[in-house]
């Protein structure tokens, strides 16, 4: 995609039962919710989060924080199969021995977009970040160091992989909004895991 950025098709696709199946652990304990920006808007897509630390917005602002902000408890823990997975296609990308500490879960439904963004609530940009795609395909949309450059599109499918880091690890990207559909394991939205090392 970029120098740094590889996608990975199909990666994560053997793993799809497993991941579904702790991910209803992780959103019976921590559901999805749809946060308010510091700008004051409502996001489209709900987030919800696992691992040591998880990424929460509010009206103060943009941070990590240990405590889930809905339940005033500890985010779930990082299940093994979401780190092993992270870290085969950290490495297989040539970033070894990835160990994220934070895993953003993303759900879009029909409609649901993201605005262009960089990730830098991270300390540390050294490491790559995961990105893991589940259910409905969308489209990335993947710029450069500059808000104002371009964006190139990719269609993201289930299973899909991208790595992300070095030189374009403070690319800007976002998600057109979802286009409508069913998908045969998780119905009518796309899930997306992005696995940082936040601290
Ligand atoms: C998404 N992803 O695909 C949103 N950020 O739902 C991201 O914002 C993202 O996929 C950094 C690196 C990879 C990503
Ligand atoms: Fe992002």
């Amino acid at each position: 995609m970029a120098d740094g950025a590889v996608l990975l098709r199909g990666f994560a696709r053997a793993d799809e039962q497993v991941l579904l199946a702790a991910l209803r652990e992780i959103t019976a304990a921590a559901p999805f919710r749809h946060m308010v920006t510091p700008g004051g808007y409502q996001m489209s897509v709900a987030i919800t989060n696992c691992g040591d630390v998880g990424w929460v917005t509010d009206r103060s602002g943009y941070r990590y924080d240990a405590v889930d902000p809905g339940s005033g408890k500890p985010w779930p823990a990082m299940p093994s199969a979401f780190r092993a997975l992270a870290a085969r296609a950290a490495a297989e990308a040539g970033f070894p021995a990835f160990a994220p500490d934070a895993c953003l879960i993303n759900r879009y439904e029909p409609g649901a977009r993201l605005s262009l963004h960089q990730d830098r609530d991270e300390r540390d940009f050294a490491s790559p970040i995961v990105s893991v795609s589940l259910g409905l395909p969308a489209i990335f949309l993947f710029g450069g160091l500059k808000r104002s450059d371009k964006p190139q599109r990719y269609r993201l499918e289930h299973g899909d992989v991208v790595v992300w880091g070095g030189p374009s690890r403070l690319f800007f990207h976002g998600v057109a909004p979802l286009a409508d559909g069913e998908h045969a394991l998780h119905g009518r939205v796309r899930v997306n895991l992005t696995f940082r090392r936040a601290r």
